[in-house]
């Protein structure tokens, strides 16, 4: 792909770069890829850079000195420079390698929170966090006897300040764990506030940032979050990989999360010294080859510049949102102005039910999301069992946008709405 770093993205020229956008799918539908949420799609560059691994440089990292296992740990490593430059952390020692943000906000809970929440003391999320950012908390605070407690949104779908500054006035909250954009409502929450606040009264931050850091600037210095936590296979990258992001002084104090091999620095029988950082938190042998995939996938959205990749989201959020209020009985979920929410939009038409209507769309080759979209919180918040979801991502394109609308309309016939 050319260089480019204006702010209007060339589509059709990046839509070249997946080979799977390509693809033709069951009774000759062209593919329409409006899942992003869930994964992204993988240009070739990723897709080479893994196979070039394996053809040319496979080998295990950090302990042979062959010309092999240097190759594979120069190029392991050098993804991890590429995530600290991307996010702006201070150091590579604070880039942890997980299985994906799942793992990365599991680690923290196991690692960090056991030692440092405890029994009446308060965890606070907020009722559109998806379920891996519920459930760790869940388990911790029952094995502590600690409070959960969750801040709101109000009517449009907006984070509420006002709330959250009462709920950590009142608690004695240790730690906010909160997602920088909803999966569903699509709202970018106020994260520079949000952490200051806390900060006043001395409280960590983790930031969700699954669907953030793919598809807006994310600065972790200028954030000043303790703890920041993202997948790779939302961002280009291959699925396998994740990044946990921890301010040096609190990794340093916590204990790892898994023993085994490359953590330790000596092991006698009874006792072990650790390796440093990051790789005492990094067990056993990881993910090399889907690690250097994802060094790729950085590249690849460095070369576009991250602010275009947000221009373009707003312009399609805003076509569709456009396009989407003229259907009769529709019902769109999370903040109407396009520029405070990220490229998710999460609907119902009608009473049809989210299966159908995703039925219908895959009957057109439309690959859309619906379900509770692993935030069942929010779907009871919403006083719905579900709905569907269009997300989007730098391939995605306005034709694509129109067939999905018109699919929309052929849906409310079909079902006489
Ligand atoms: N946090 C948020 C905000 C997410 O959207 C997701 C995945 C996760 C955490 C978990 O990421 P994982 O890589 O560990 O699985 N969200 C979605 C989704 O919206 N549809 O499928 C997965």
């Amino acid at each position: 792909m050319s260089r480019q770093r204006n702010q209007d993205l060339n589509v059709a020229l990046i839509r070249e770069d997946f080979p799977i956008l390509k693809r033709v799918l069951r009774g000759n539908r062209k593919l329409v890829y409006l899942d992003n949420a869930a994964t992204t799609q993988k240009p070739l560059s990723v897709i080479d850079a893994i196979s070039n691994y394996y053809k040319n440089h496979n080998s295990n990292i950090h302990r042979g000195v062959h010309q092999l296992a240097e190759e594979a740990t120069i190029q392991y490593e050098s993804t991890r420079e590429k995530v600290r430059k991307f996010i702006n952390a201070r150091s590579q020692d604070e880039i942890i390698f997980t299985r994906n943000t799942t793992e990365a906000i599991n680690l923290i809970a196991y690692s960090w929170g056991s030692k440092n929440i405890g029994k009446n003391d308060c965890i606070l999320i907020t009722e559109f966090e998806h379920h891996s950012n519920i459930v760790p908390w869940q388990m911790l605070a029952q094995e502590k006897n600690c409070n959960l407690e969750y801040v709101g949104m109000d009517e449009d779908g907006y984070f509420d300040l006002v709330e959250y500054q009462e709920l950590i006035n009142l608690n004695r909250v240790r730690l906010v764990s909160i997602s920088q954009m909803s999966n569903v409502l699509g709202t970018i929450v106020p994260i520079n506030r949000i952490i200051k606040m806390a900060h006043e009264r001395g409280i960590p931050v983790l930031v969700d940032a699954a669907q953030s850091v793919p598809h807006m600037e994310v600065d972790v210095q200028e954030m000043d979050c303790e703890f920041l936590a993202f997948s790779a296979h939302k961002m280009l990258g291959p699925t396998g990989v994740g990044v946990l992001y921890v301010k040096r002084e609190i990794l340093e104090s916590m204990p790892p999360f898994l023993g085994g091999g490359d953590m330790i620095k000596e092991v006698d029988k009874y006792n072990t010294s650790y390796n440093e950082l990051p790789y005492k938190f990094e067990a056993g042998t990881p993910n090399i080859a889907d690690v250097v995939g994802f060094g790729a996938s950085i590249d690849y959205l460095n070369r576009i510049g991250m602010s275009a990749v947000r221009t373009h989201e707003i312009d399609l959020v805003r076509y569709t949102m456009e396009r989407m209020r003229d259907i009769e009985g529709i019902t769109i979920y999370g903040p109407l102005q396009p520029s405070a929410r990220g490229g998710v939009i999460a609907f119902n038409l009608g009473d049809i039910h989210p299966h159908d209507l995703a039925t219908i769309m895959d009957d057109r080759g439309i690959a859309i999301r619906s379900g509770h979209h692993c935030a069942q919180v929010l779907m009871r918040r919403l006083q719905v069992s579900a709905t569907s979801r269009v997300s989007f991502y730098i391939y995605n394109n306005k034709e694509e946008i129109d067939l999905f609308v018109q699919a929309l309309y052929d849906a409310r016939r079909l079902f006489k709405i």
